[in-house]
């Protein structure tokens, strides 16, 4: 990556036109169930069963293909097949959608629904279908010990070290369909503009918590400022 480098952080407003719930909106996942249930250890350690029932319903909804990547993912793509220069997008979100639409650097800080880990022996494996107390791990045949490949509250995020590399020698950063509530990704347009160095975007549908640090915003549905502003 170099100045002519591009880093686009996402999150869950991105996914909203295909059809996938933000958190944060009126009618997001956290006014439909308790994040301390479904989003932290705790919660996990206390209902398993719960947690799996939670994102066990979100793998389906991907895996129906009722979800499809929308304008704004697929424009993402063509930047990065068109750019001349890199282009890694970073996504908090836990579905597919930027491959899908055909995204080929796709750092997924969260986790991803379409994996599971192995608390047993630490394998981490594409999973599909429902994952349950009777799955048995991939790797060491053990049954029980099976979580999704998810970062909860209280867990470290994926990829940090290449995360902040990548952001460190970019001359664009774009923060597309996130509210800048939960760290550390809400941080990096503050970390960005005290190094001084890249441009920052925010391309959401209102002013994000951390609106003001960006050079530029812009406002509206993903799907039509997204392909307009790579045009
Ligand atoms: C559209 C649109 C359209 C809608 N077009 N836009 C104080 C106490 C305790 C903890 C902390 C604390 N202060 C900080 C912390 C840390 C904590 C945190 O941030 N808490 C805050 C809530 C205060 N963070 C953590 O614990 C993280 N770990 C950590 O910090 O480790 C320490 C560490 C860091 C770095 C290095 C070393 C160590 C882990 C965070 C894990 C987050 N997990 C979740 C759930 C799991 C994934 C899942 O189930 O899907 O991730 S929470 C949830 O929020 C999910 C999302 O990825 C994340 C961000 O949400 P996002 O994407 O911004 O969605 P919304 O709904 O908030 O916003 C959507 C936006 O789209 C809105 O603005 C809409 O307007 C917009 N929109 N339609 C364009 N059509």
């Amino acid at each position: 990556m170099g100045q002519g480098s591009i880093v686009i952080l996402t999150g869950a407003g991105i996914s909203k036109e295909s059809g996938l719930d933000t958190f944060r909106d009126a009618d997001g996942i956290w006014n439909k169930v308790g994040i301390e249930d479904v989003a932290t250890p705790e919660g996990f350690r206390r209902n398993p069963a719960l947690v799996q029932s939670f994102y066990n319903d979100r793998r389906r909804q991907l895996e129906s293909g009722e979800a499809l990547p929308n304008p704004a993912h697929l424009a993402l793509a063509r930047l990065e097949e068109e750019w001349d220069g890199d282009v890694a997008v970073v996504t908090q979100n836990i579905d597919d959608l930027h491959e899908r639409a055909g995204s080929k650097r796709v750092l997924h800080m969260h986790g991803e629904l379409r994996k599971g880990r192995c608390q047993s022996c630490n394998a981490v494996f594409t999973w599909s279908g429902d994952m349950g107390a009777d799955s048995i791990c991939p790797s060491c045949r053990k049954a029980g010990a099976l979580r999704p490949h998810i970062v909860w509250f209280g867990e470290i995020p994926l990829d940090m070290p290449q995360i902040f590399e990548l952001l460190d020698q970019c001359g664009l950063f774009l923060s597309i369909g996130t509210s800048g509530n939960v760290y550390p990704a809400a941080g990096f347009v503050s970390h960005l503009r005290s190094k001084g160095l890249a441009r920052t975007v925010e391309l959401n549908l209102e002013p994000s918590q951390g609106a003001t640090m960006f050079h530029e915003t812009i406002y509206g549905p993903a799907s039509q400022v997204v392909p307009e502003f790579v045009a």
